[in-house]
C-alpha cells in the first residue's frame, strides 16, 4: 500500500463506518411526507376499514403522535415549513400558487422557494449527506430558484409540479431536471403507474447509498386525488363500496406497502439501526367529513377532528405521524404532546452536528429528546396561515390547549379548548375575552408581512370568484 493508498483508506473509513455503528455520529434520515393523507385513515389510528399493516407495524416498533401538526392545511406552504424550519408567519410560500416562467421548457410550476431560503437538506449536504427528493415538489421549477436542485437535493425524481401530480398516469415525469417520456400514457391509456417508478426509483437511490449517510424526502403523491390506481387489489372484492372508496382505500393501502418494502431494504441493507424514518400528512384529508369518502372511512374519527384540508381546524393540521429507528425511538409509545413541521430542520440540525448560519433563527425546536423518549420541546405557541383563493387569508394559533381560529368572515375569532373539545365544537370566545385578546396579540406578532400573500376576507374572494365566473360565461357565450 503506498502513502497515496493508505491517505484514501484513512479518510475513507470513518464514512464506510458509519452504516455499521450502532450509534451512528450521522445516521440516515428519511421523512415519508404522503400527500393528503387523513390521520383516521391508518389502521395504528383506528381505521377499520383500509389495511395499513404495515404503518400499524411501523407504529408498533417506533413511536406514534396523535398531535403532530403539519405546516398549514395545503401541500406547497406545509413543504416549506418542513423544508425550512419556518412557521407561516414567516415562510416565503404561504399557498398554492401557480408560477410560470415565460417559455419555459418545463411547463408551469408553482411559486418557487427564493434562492435565499435554507432548506434542511441544504443543511444536510454541507453536512457530507447524499441527498434525495422522490415524488412531488412543488415549491418550483427546475430553471427557477426553488429548483429541488438548487435547493439541496442532488436527485430529483418524479413530478416537479403540482399541477402535473395531478394525473396518476402522466405521460412524462422528471429524473433530475430530465424529462422522462411515458408515451405508453398518451391519449388517456392507463398503462405506467407513476407510483411505481418513483417507487422504483427510490429503492435503487437507498440501495446505491452506501459510502456516506442520506438524506431521503419520499413525498409521495398517495393518496392524493383524483382517485386513481392500476390494481384494486383485495378492494376489488369489497361488497357494497363504490368505486371511489374501492380506489382510495386501494390508494392508501399502496402507501402503506411501500413504506413497507423501503422499510424491509432498510433491514436487508443492515441499515435500519442506523436511519430515522419519520413519515406524515402534509395536510389533513382532501374530503369533506360528510363525503363519499370521508364519511364512509369515518376522517374525521367520530367527530374528534373538525375540519379537513384548507381549513384552520384541527382536521386540516393534524397529522399522522410516525418516527422509527430500532434502539433509539422508543418502540410501542404513543405520545399526545404536540410537535410541528417547522420543528424538523432543527431535529436534523442537531441529529447531524449541522450548525446553523448565523443570524438564522428557525422558528421551531429540535426534537431529538422527544424522539428519543423525553418530553415534547415547550414553546409559548403554534402558528398558522393561509392565503388560498376558496378560504381568503385564514389564521390559527394553539397556546396550550387553547385553540383560536380567525376565518376573516364575519364570524370574529373563535376559541376552542382541545383539553376537552378537540372536534372545536364549542366556541368559547364569549367566555375568555382576555384569552382571544392574547391569542389575536400573538396572531399578529407572530408573523411579517409577505407582499405575495396580502390578507382578504373571505367575502372579497367569493366576490372575486363570482366576478371571474361571470366573465368566463360571458366570453364563453361570445364565442359560442
Ligand atoms: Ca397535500
Amino acid at each position: 500500500m503506498n502513502k497515496y493508498t493508505l491517505l484514501t483508506v484513512l479518510l475513507l473509513a470513518p464514512l464506510s463506518a458509519l452504516h455499521a455503528a450502532d450509534a451512528p455520529a450521522k445516521p440516515n434520515i428519511i421523512f415519508i411526507l404522503a400527500d393528503d393523507l387523513a390521520q383516521g385513515d391508518l389502521g395504528c389510528y383506528g381505521q377499520k376499514l383500509i389495511k395499513t399493516p404495515n404503518l400499524d407495524r411501523m407504529a408498533a416498533e417506533g413511536t406514534r403522535y396523535t398531535q403532530a401538526y403539519s405546516g398549514t392545511s395545503v401541500c406547497a406552504p406545509s413543504r416549506t415549513s418542513l423544508l425550512t424550519g419556518l412557521h407561516m408567519g414567516h415562510a416565503p410560500v404561504r399557498s398554492n400558487r401557480g408560477f410560470q416562467v415565460e417559455n419555459s421548457p418545463f411547463g408551469g410550476g408553482e411559486l418557487p422557494l427564493p434562492a435565499t431560503t435554507l432548506t434542511v437538506a441544504q443543511l444536510l449536504k454541507q453536512q457530507g449527506y447524499a441527498t434525495a427528493c422522490m415524488g412531488k415538489w412543488g415549491m418550483g421549477q427546475f430553471d427557477t430558484t426553488g429548483s429541488p436542485l438548487k435547493k439541496g437535493f442532488d436527485h430529483f425524481f418524479g413530478y416537479n409540479s403540482q399541477v402535473h401530480a395531478h394525473s396518476y398516469f402522466p405521460t412524462n415525469l422528471f429524473c433530475d431536471d430530465q424529462r422522462v417520456e411515458l408515451p405508453e400514457n398518451a391519449n388517456g391509456a392507463k398503462k405506467t403507474y407513476a407510483q411505481n417508478l418513483i417507487q422504483k426509483d427510490v429503492l435503487g437511490w437507498v440501495r446505491r447509498q452506501q459510502e456516506r449517510p442520506f438524506f431521503l424526502f419520499y413525498a409521495v403523491t398517495l393518496p392524493h386525488g383524483p382517485c386513481d390506481i392500476d390494481e384494486l387489489g383485495e378492494y376489488a372484492q369489497r361488497a357494497g363500496w363504490t368505486p371511489r372508496q374501492q380506489t382510495y382505500a386501494a390508494m392508501v393501502s399502496r402507501l402503506d406497502a411501500d413504506v413497507g418494502a423501503l422499510l424491509a431494504l432498510l433491514k436487508e441493507l443492515k441499515l435500519d439501526t442506523s436511519t430515522l424514518v419519520m413519515l406524515a400528512g402534509d395536510n389533513g384529508s382532501s374530503f369533506n367529513a360528510q363525503s363519499e369518502v370521508g364519511k364512509f372511512f369515518d376522517q374525521s374519527m367520530g367527530g374528534k377532528l373538525r375540519g379537513f384540508k384548507r381549513s384552520m381546524y384541527e382536521g386540516g393540521l393534524r397529522q399522522a405521524a410516525l418516527a422509527r429507528w430500532p434502539g433509539v425511538v422508543p418502540a410501542g409509545r404513543v405520545s399526545d404532546e404536540p410537535w410541528a413541521f417547522w420543528d424538523f430542520l432543527p431535529t436534523a440540525a442537531e441529529l447531524t452536528g449541522a450548525k446553523l448560519p448565523a443570524g438564522f433563527q428557525p422558528d421551531g425546536y429540535s426534537l431529538v429528546s422527544f424522539l428519543k423518549g423525553g418530553s415534547a420541546p415547550k414553546r409559548d405557541y403554534f402558528y398558522w396561515e393561509l392565503h388560498e383563493g376558496t378560504t381568503g387569508s385564514i389564521q390559527g394559533l394553539r397556546l396550550g390547549d387553547w385553540k383560536a381560529v380567525k376565518n376573516f368572515t364575519d364570524v370574529p375569532t373563535e376559541l376552542y379548548d382541545l383539553s376537552k373539545d378537540s372536534g372545536e365544537t364549542t366556541n368559547l370566545a364569549a367566555q375568555y375575552p382576555e384569552l382571544v385578546a392574547k391569542a389575536e396579540k400573538l396572531m399578529s406578532s407572530a408573523r411579517m408581512d409577505n407582499t405575495n400573500f396580502p390578507w382578504r376576507m373571505r367575502s372579497e374572494v367569493k366576490t372575486a370568484a363570482a366576478k371571474a365566473k361571470k366573465k368566463a360565461a360571458g366570453k364563453k357565450r361570445a364565442g359560442e
